[in-house]
């Protein structure tokens, strides 16, 4: 049974992804280091500061910080970060995903964010899609990162749904670990090779239906 999906927002709703590269590597630039699309591909479904460890690594710079000054860089980063989302529109929203989220509500399955970003509400509120969400879980609700399962458990008890009867859908492995970890069948988001312990994958939800989900995670 399904009645619950819970979706990652970067990288399975909009790509957000590309926009928070955007935000370090202007940090690393002003630092004085390059920091690579490659080397960006590790901050995905990170928390902000976990991301900004990955930064000043690539960089060799991660002991010349003290605390404070960390926390002003990442909100600096943040208000980077803010000025490209607040110009993000509804044409942003993934292939697919709207009609996906739209069926579900007609289907009285219950429809729930489960992201790592405090920004989760601005950047819903941009794409206009605030109203097809039963429950927000976002970065400002939780205190333990994916792969911990706090996320998705605080998600499936708000919307009052049992874990057994909910699927997560995740572009990042630790977020399917996550999923696993909180008794829930997962959708590997993407195709990247990292998503093998999903119980599905899907590329795209451009023709994807409620009825091909419970084919594809059906008795695994
Ligand atoms: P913020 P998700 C994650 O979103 C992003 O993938 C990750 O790159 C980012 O560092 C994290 O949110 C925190 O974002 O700085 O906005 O709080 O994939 O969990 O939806
Ligand atoms: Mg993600």
């Amino acid at each position: 049974m399904i009645s619950c999906c819970i979706f990652d927002l970067d990288g399975v709703i909009v790509d957000t992804a590309k926009y928070h590269y955007q935000a370090w590597a202007e940090m690393a630039r002003a630092l004085g280091f390059e920091f690579t699309p490659e080397q960006g591909e590790a901050t995905k479904g990170v928390s902000r500061m976990a991301s900004l460890e990955i930064v000043l690594r690539a960089g060799g710079m991660e002991n010349r910080f003290s605390a404070g000054q960390k926390e002003r860089m990442a909100a600096e980063k943040n208000e980077r970060y803010l000025s490209f989302v607040r110009q993000m529109t509804a044409d942003e929203v993934l292939p697919g995903v709207r009609t996906f989220l739209e069926e579900l509500r007609a289907r009285g399955v219950k429809v729930v964010l489960g992201s790592a970003s405090k920004n989760a509400g601005v950047i819903l509120d941009r794409c206009g899609i605030r109203p097809l969400f039963d429950v927000v879980v976002d970065g400002t609700l939780v205190t333990k990162a994916k792969p911990d399962p706090e996320v998705f458990a605080k998600g499936a008890e708000l919307a009052g749904e049992r874990p057994a009867d909910c699927v997560v859908f995740e572009d990042a492995a630790a977020g399917i670990e996550a999923a696993t970890r909180a008794g829930m069948r997962s959708v590997g988001v993407g195709g990247s090779p990292t998503l093998s312990a999903a119980t599905m994958q899907l590329r795209t939800f451009e023709g994807f239906t409620l009825e091909k989900l419970a084919a594809g995670v059906d008795g695994k």
